[in-house]
């Protein structure tokens, strides 16, 4: 019998109003069940946003650097528990332990950060146009948010919205994707010990449609951010424009790396092994292109698919293990469907492409890293994201047509340019359409402290991570003190004696 986990609710871990539960398992290895989780309805979501709402009342008045103080108890404890947290997500996640050790030390980056923020949280004191005025602003917090978050980072995406979102001095309604509920489950235990107040932090465990959707819908969650597909996110975002509600959406990429001629090719080679395959292909962040100057493709493929045919396909948790396997059957069937649309395509495959079903492989979603090569501009396999072990390379003749490809798809979240020329590398900092840039680094690995997003169809405009979180997760007011005694009018008054 596997454990039976519960939401937390009003204080309380509590089962659920449906009395509902699914499995969460191991990816690499299906028969290792980890737990039951609660499959929430409307109504638990109901309870968790009556109980928040109390939480807010209580927490926003809460001095902004003692809320800090939590979150750097917070940080304390993932810290000392990261090695535990790290080995319970790769098994609920596949990806290899040195990968989800990184991702709980973003967690952990995260609340140092934010429990300085309690201290700055800076507002503007300017000068007013009139005499004997005074002009200011400062940030004030805006109530319960909906934290919707997918399963590729279990630890650093929750807390890159929910640590911010917390300082600011809002409450929280958290649901974690329903592969990676345990992660999610761990988190919430953190913050509790930690010291954050019961009712400012509610877990409901669930399916998007219905727990998350009912968070989306609910009138009294005025802040929705959300990770998750494009698809997705647009009904997230039709319903919150309905709603008038504040949204920050983090969605898809279709990330490239572009090596040209003179690059270093053996730390371009590590990069795009790093990039692509890292997590198994599954980052907004993954390069799933390769965009290749025409002196330097052929010889690059040649030990590209070398190096990459001795990858390790495994369990996360056995040393040695390069890459783990894809989240669930869905998603191996989605690259297999793929694979299928690039050979359609004329693309020429030239590593991996097909799953793994035998020994130790038998019982995981694995799938072997993917690559093609003479992927036409603009084919399917060249533009849609695939969130997968498949990467497409793409031939160009030179920097500048590299460029227009890496810009021709409709999302825009990281790109990487491998250049010894540094004027090279600073005219595609300027003209690569992507959130973030990276010179001589791959297109994974952004660090927490720096604003984190891309362009185009991957967001809706807002940025995670660094002090511009701080900014989505506040509302700015401004005041006015007039000490002058009599009535100033403003724009008509300014210039009178
Ligand atoms: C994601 O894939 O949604 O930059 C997040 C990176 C990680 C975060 C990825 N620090 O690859």
């Amino acid at each position: 019998m596997s454990k039976v986990f519960r939401n937390f609710i009003g204080g309380e871990w509590v089962e659920p109003s449906t009395n509902d539960y699914f499995d969460n398992v191991n990816p690499a290895d299906t028969s290792d069940k980890i737990g039951r989780f609660p499959k929430s309805g409307e109504e638990d979501v109901e309870r968790a946003v009556a109980s928040a709402t109390r939480g807010f009342e209580q927490w926003k008045r809460v001095p902004a650097p003692l809320r800090g103080d939590v979150l750097r108890r917070v940080g304390d404890l993932l810290a000392a528990r990261k090695e535990e947290i790290a080995t319970l997500m790769t098994r609920e996640m596949g990806k290899p332990l040195a990968e989800t050790r990184g991702d709980v030390q973003e967690g952990i980056d995260t609340a140092y950060y934010a429990a300085v923020e309690g201290r700055r949280l800076f507002g503007h004191t300017v000068p007013s146009e009139l005499r004997s005025k005074w002009a200011m602003s400062y940030r004030r917090p805006i109530g319960v948010c909906g934290i919707i978050t997918p399963f590729n980072f279990p630890m650093a995406i929750p807390t890159w919205k929910m640590f911010p979102a917390l300082v600011c001095g809002n409450a929280c309604v958290f649901k974690p994707a329903e592969d990676v509920p345990h992660t999610g489950h761990v988190l919430v235990e953190v913050m509790l010990e930690a010291g954050l107040p019961p009712e400012v932090i509610q877990l409901v465990h669930g399916e998007g449609e219905t727990a998350g959707a009912a968070i989306v819908r609910h009138p009294q969650v005025p802040v929705i951010s959300f990770t998750g597909s494009t698809e997705t996110g647009s009904k997230v975002g039709e319903i919150c424009g309905r709603m008038h509600k504040r949204l920050s959406l983090e969605m898809g990429g279709k990330n490239a790396q572009i090596v040209l001629d003179d690059a270093d090719l053996e730390l371009a080679l590590d990069g795009v092994l790093w990039g692509a395959f890292g997590t198994t292909g599954q980052r907004c962040t993954a390069t799933s292109r390769l965009i290749l100057q025409r002196g330097i493709h052929d010889e690059f493929i040649r030990t590209l698919v070398d190096r990459v045919e001795r990858l390790t396909m495994g369990d996360g948790r056995q040393p040695g293990t390069d890459v783990g396997p894809l989240i669930h059957e869905d998603a191996r069937l989605k690259v297999e469907r793929y694979v299928g649309i690039g050979q359609g395509e004329g693309a020429e495959l030239v590593a991996g492409g097909s799953r793994l079903t035998s020994g130790a492989h038998a019982n995981g979603f694995f799938f072997e890293p993917t690559i093609f090569t003479r992927v036409a501009p603009m084919s399917r396999l060249e533009q849609e994201e695939i969130f997968g072990p498949v990467l497409s390379v793409i031939e160009v003749a030179d920097a500048d047509e590299a460029f227009a490809v890496n810009n021709d798809v409709k999302y825009g979240l990281s790109s990487s340019l491998y250049t010894r020329n540094v004027e090279v590398a600073f005219r595609g900092m300027a003209e690569l359409d992507n959130g973030i840039t990276y010179v001589n680094a791959p297109t994974i690995g952004a660090e927490a402290h720096l604003p984190f997003g891309g362009v185009k169809q991957t967001g809706n405009g807002h940025r995670e991570g660094g002090w511009e979180v701080y900014e989505f997760y506040s509302e700015t007011k401004v005041c006015y003190v007039d000490y002058s005694g009599s009535l100033q009018r403003a724009q008509i008054d300014t210039y009178a004696g």
